[in-house]
């Protein structure tokens, strides 16, 4: 569709000030949300993540698909994200220390929001310390979700999952675990309690928790 293929090219280009009006043409067109969401959105990111490898573009780049694609997911929000925030429980979220990708930890974030959890979004590049004492100052809190998507910081990935465990605190929370080089089998190794493949899984488990 070619509403569909703007949003893939801007989203590929880095375009961010293009990029929210041809999201909201395709949704007036009638497209899905959620196809612009993975299949032109996520789906030139893969496409940008390859020409990166490839050497054909660079971090500047690289930036600049992430600034379009945080651009257009501002104008998907309301469309994705339809539950009623709040009475679900309290989720503390954050990318692990070393690595700075955020934009499929916002989606978890999102999709957390939606299905009625308060998020509490610690940001990237977040030290082990600070997931521990946001865990105790928030005695409400029954998840921590941790997002890594580096192989370089799966080890970071790994000692915040195994501080947490040592916690006091440690009953009173799940700890689940996701990103592109995480799998379900390295997600038992370092002892997490859930691994979900995409920002819709995630939710799903939450909820399974919640009950
Ligand atoms: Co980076 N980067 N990056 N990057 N970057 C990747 C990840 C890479 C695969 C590109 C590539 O080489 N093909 C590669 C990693 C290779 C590896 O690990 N071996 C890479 C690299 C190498 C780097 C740098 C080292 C580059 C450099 O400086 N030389 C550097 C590292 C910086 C750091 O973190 N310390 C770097 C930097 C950057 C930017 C800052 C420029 C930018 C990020 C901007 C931002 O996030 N604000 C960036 C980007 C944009 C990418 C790619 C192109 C896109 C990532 C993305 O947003 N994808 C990426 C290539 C790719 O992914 N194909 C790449 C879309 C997003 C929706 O997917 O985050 O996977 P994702 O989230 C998914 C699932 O993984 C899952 O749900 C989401 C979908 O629903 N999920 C969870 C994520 N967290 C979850 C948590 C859960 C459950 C599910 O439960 C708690």
């Amino acid at each position: 569709d070619e509403k569909m293929q703007k949003v893939f090219k801007l989203t590929q280009d880095g375009k961010n000030k293009e990029i929210g009006q041809a999201v909201q043409e395709a949704l007036d067109a009638g497209c899905d949300p959620t196809a612009i969401l993975n299949d032109a959105m996520i789906g030139a990111m893969a496409v940008v993540g390859d020409n990166f490898k490839k050497e054909i573009i660079f971090v500047p780049q690289m930036l600049a698909a992430a600034r379009a694609m945080k651009a257009g997911v501002e104008v998907l929000k309301p469309y994705l994200a339809t539950g009623e925030a709040g009475s679900a429980g309290t989720i503390i979220l954050g990318t692990v220390a070393g690595d700075l990708h955020d934009i499929g930890k916002n989606l978890v974030g999102m999709m957390f929001e939606s299905a009625g959890f308060e998020v509490i979004d610690l940001g990237v590049d977040v030290p082990i310390q600070t997931f521990i004492d946001e865990v105790n100052a928030h005695k409400e809190a029954s998840i921590v979700a941790l997002s890594a998507l580096l192989t370089t910081t799966m080890p970071s990935l790994r000692d915040t999952v195994a501080a947490l465990l040592k916690q006091p605190f440690r009953n009173r929370i799940k700890i689940m675990v996701g990103g592109a080089p995480i799998s379900q089998e390295f997600a038992d190794e370092i002892g997490a309690d859930a691994y979900t493949e995409d920002a819709a899984s995630a939710a799903e488990q939450a909820k399974k928790y919640a009950e």
